[in-house]
This record gives C-alpha cells, sequence and structure tokens, in this order.
C-alpha cells in the first residue's frame, strides 16, 4: 500500500525525458559466442549487423544523436551496452556485470561517458556488488532494480546510495525467470508500464498502470520509448496493437538476431 501511494505520487510528478544522446556498440562477429539461454539457434553476424544499423537509424530518426562505439571481439556480448552503465539525468554508474564473461566490457565506457557530458558525476558499482543495466528501469527519478542472477543485493545497495546522492531513489524487486528486470517489464512512462510473465500484477509495480503482454509474445515486453514513439520488436502484431489502441506511435524494428543471444531493444543503448 505503501508502495503504491509512493509511485503514484511519483508519477504525477514526472513528465517523459527527451533522450538527445545515445551510446550503442557495434556487434563483433565473435557475438555467435554470446550467452543464450534462447535455443534460436546461432545469430546470422550479417543480419545482425544489418538490424543493428536499422535500430541505429532509428533512434536518429526520432532525434537522438547516436555515439556509435567499435566492436570488441574479446566480449561476444558486448552489443548490449545497456548492461555496463546507468546513465541518469544527474549522473551516469559503470556497472560490474554479474556474467564473468561480461566483466571486461566496462572498459573504456567511462571515457565516452565522461566526453558526452558526465564529467566529475560517474561513478562505479564495485566487488561483491554486481550489477547489470537491464535490471533497471528509470521510472522518472526513482529507479526500480531487478535482484536477479547477474544482479545482487550489494550491487543494488551501492547503486541505490550513488542515487540518493544525487536526489533519485531505487527500490528492488526479486525476480524469479527472467534474466533480467526489463526483459519482462519497460516503462512507457505516462504513469503506464508494459508488462509479462512473472511482473504482471507484481505489487512492487502496483502505482502503474499494465499494459499486458501475453506470455506468447512475451519477448515484445522489452520495448523502448524514445521521444514519444515506442520503438517494438516486429513480429509481435497482438503487442503492437496493444501498444497502438494506447495511443502510442510505434516504430518496428526487426531484432531476431539478437533474440537468438537473449537480448532485446533496450540492451542495444544507452539512453540519456
Ligand atoms: C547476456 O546473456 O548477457 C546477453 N546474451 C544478453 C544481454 C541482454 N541485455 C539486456 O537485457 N539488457
Amino acid at each position: 500500500m505503501k508502495m503504491r501511494i509512493f509511485v503514484a505520487d511519483l508519477i504525477s510528478m514526472t513528465t517523459a525525458p527527451f533522450f538527445r544522446k545515445a551510446i550503442v556498440r557495434l556487434p563483433s562477429p565473435e557475438m555467435v559466442d554470446g550467452i543464450t539461454s534462447a535455443n534460436l539457434g546461432y545469430p546470422d553476424f550479417g543480419v545482425a549487423v544489418q538490424q543493428h544499423a536499422a535500430y541505429v537509424a532509428a533512434l536518429q530518426q526520432l532525434g537522438v544523436a547516436v555515439t556509435v562505439l567499435a566492436s570488441e571481439a574479446d566480449y561476444p556480448d558486448a552489443c548490449f551496452v545497456e548492461d555496463v552503465a546507468l546513465c541518469t539525468r544527474a549522473c551516469a554508474i559503470v556497472t560490474r556485470p554479474g556474467a564473468e564473461s561480461r566483466r571486461g566490457e566496462t572498459h573504456g565506457i567511462a571515457g565516452t561517458l565522461e566526453s558526452l557530458g558526465y564529467a566529475g558525476k560517474i561513478h562505479a558499482i564495485t566487488a561483491p556488488g554486481t550489477i547489470e543495466g537491464g535490471d533497471v528501469m528509470m521510472v522518472g527519478d526513482h529507479f526500480f532494480v531487478g535482484l536477479s542472477a547477474r544482479t545482487n543485493a550489494e550491487g543494488a545497495r551501492q547503486m541505490t546510495e550513488i542515487l540518493q546522492g544525487y536526489g533519485l531513489d531505487a527500490s528492488t524487486i526479486e525476480l524469479q525467470d527472467f534474466l533480467h528486470l526489463k526483459t519482462g517489464v519497460t516503462y512507457m512512462e505516462h504513469g503506464r508500464i508494459l508488462v509479462t510473465g512473472e511482473f504482471v500484477g507484481h505489487p512492487a509495480l502496483s502505482g502503474l498502470e499494465q499494459l499486458v503482454v501475453d506470455a506468447d509474445e512475451e519477448y515484445a515486453a522489452n520495448a523502448i520509448y524514445v521521444n514519444g514513439t515506442v520503438i517494438v520488436p516486429a513480429g509481435f502484431p497482438k503487442a503492437q496493437k496493444l501498444l497502438m489502441d494506447a495511443g502510442y506511435p510505434i516504430l518496428p524494428l526487426e531484432m531476431s538476431e539478437f533474440q537468438k543471444l537473449d537480448g532485446g531493444l533496450s540492451c542495444l543503448s544507452l539512453r540519456f
């Protein structure tokens, strides 16, 4: 009950952010060795490059200046750049990924963030804390942090402490099934979430209006709201209709090759 009042208050005070900048990282041919539980086969690198280029073009079309980082042969999952940092209106936090094979992906990201306006406002999560950006959902000045196989309580604690130093706040949600929090829930601004699976009706999210994605279109619960438009994965007609009926303009993008690596639309960029 307390959380319901708190989240409702929070929403009434927030307006949708306008994202001016984004960071993406090109996929490398080694992406075929990325971590996956999807059982959809190996990604086709050539197709992934085309899908990634369309993603960058979509962000640009929506008014975002995109910084494109070089691919990283040593890190097959490095194109999922969302996981290595959190970018807020006040500060940036470099994460410490829970997946050991991904830990080195944070190398160099602080320099990029510094050059894009975060100089003097960059923090880092340290051991034994772990956290991946996919587990952090921004709702105005509040951040929901999923406790998952990748993000532990100490990582969430450190992130909360840093955010509170800037007048921001955070709360945690324990995950049962999904890889990351945002695998199953996306904030759609205007007090609404796109939600599926274990997060449908979740008490921690009770102050938010739910747009429920059917289980057979679960992948579409990871979408991104960018400057008034929702970028959605192509091929999920019921989820698209749900969003259009709620009044959102949508922009569908092919994501098949990233889906094969458990990656969704949010994973491919840091937006701020
Ligand atoms: C991984 O398992 O780490 C990658 N194959 C997928 C990461 C997806 N990232 C995200 O949801 N933020």
